[in-house]
């Protein structure tokens, strides 16, 4: 990697150590408030705290293999020939991304068959999304780039459609105080995980430089923390207010009845 200067460096080692800390406070907050949330909602929070749980480890070696990559030698910035591993970021996101899928269909408590048709196939297309980009993010030549890139791109528009018109149907059927949530915990999904492309085709494009490691670096940074964290409070307002929502459950028993 190209050598930053002392403030791009600094910026993204604060990003990560920012991170890391942001993923270990959710992981408690979500774990925690597994006691707020009635029975059905409890795997919810489970899994929603088991994602943050995961990117915090994988930020900490992040953090960790950016501390080793790079030292400072008279007040200058040198690279120190161990090398940034950026594939730390690829195993979180295969582990991470259908997780966060699996969780928005459980705080849906859809029925037993849907809920598991509905995961099963967004969190294989998840997995198959992150396994189809890697080949293109560590690949040399702009062609492979693109060609990874466009691959992985069918998988990823497959779930838009699958959020937008396959759950249309189940989020018109939540209980009416927290449809408006569920329907805003899907656009978050879609918008951050729609700005992952857009950092990666930036580099498909010849963007490069010192510069644009800080943006990727940053940019994706924050995406996580909206794509995990921030989607994550989503998850446990909808839970928290579906719990005490007896209007809402009884309404869906007397519609399971008709
Ligand atoms: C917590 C991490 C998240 C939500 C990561 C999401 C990552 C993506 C949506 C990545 C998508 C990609 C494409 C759609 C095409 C190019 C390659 C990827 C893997 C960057």
């Amino acid at each position: 990697m190209e050598i930053l200067s002392a403030g791009q460096y600094n910026l993204i080692y604060n990003a990560f150590s920012f991170a890391f800390a942001t993923f270990a406070a959710s992981t408690l907050f979500f774990w925690l408030g597994r006691s707020q949330v009635s029975s059905q909602y409890k795997t919810a929070l489970t899994i929603t705290g088991l994602v943050t749980f995961i990117a915090a480890y994988h930020y900490f070696r992040i953090f960790e293999s950016w501390n080793e990559a790079f030292e400072f030698v008279d007040g200058a910035l040198v690279a120190t020939g161990t090398p940034f591993n950026d594939a730390y970021r690829y195993v979180d996101w295969l582990l991470t991304v259908p997780l966060l899928l699996v969780e928005l269909i459980l705080v849906m408590n859809l029925g037993r068959l849907e809920t598991v048709s509905r995961a099963t196939r967004l969190g294989l297309l998840a997995a198959l999304m992150i396994a189809l980009g890697y080949p293109g993010e560590v690949a040399t030549s702009d062609g492979q780039r693109w060609l990874w890139g466009i691959l992985s791109m069918i998988p990823f528009l497959w779930i838009v459609y699958e959020l937008f018109v396959g759950l249309s149907k189940s989020i018109a059927d939540q209980p009416e105080d927290a449809r408006g949530l569920v329907s805003t915990a899907r656009w978050v999904v879609v918008l951050s995980w729609a700005f992952y492309p857009v950092v990666y085709f930036a580099g498909a494009v010849g963007i490069e430089g010192a510069t644009a490691s800080t943006i990727i670096q940053v940019g994706y940074t924050i995406a996580d923390i909206i794509a995990k964290s921030v989607f994550g409070v989503l998850i446990y307002m909808i839970a928290v207010r579906k719990s005490g929502d007896v209007s809402g459950d009884s309404a869906k028993a007397g519609q399971a009845a008709a």
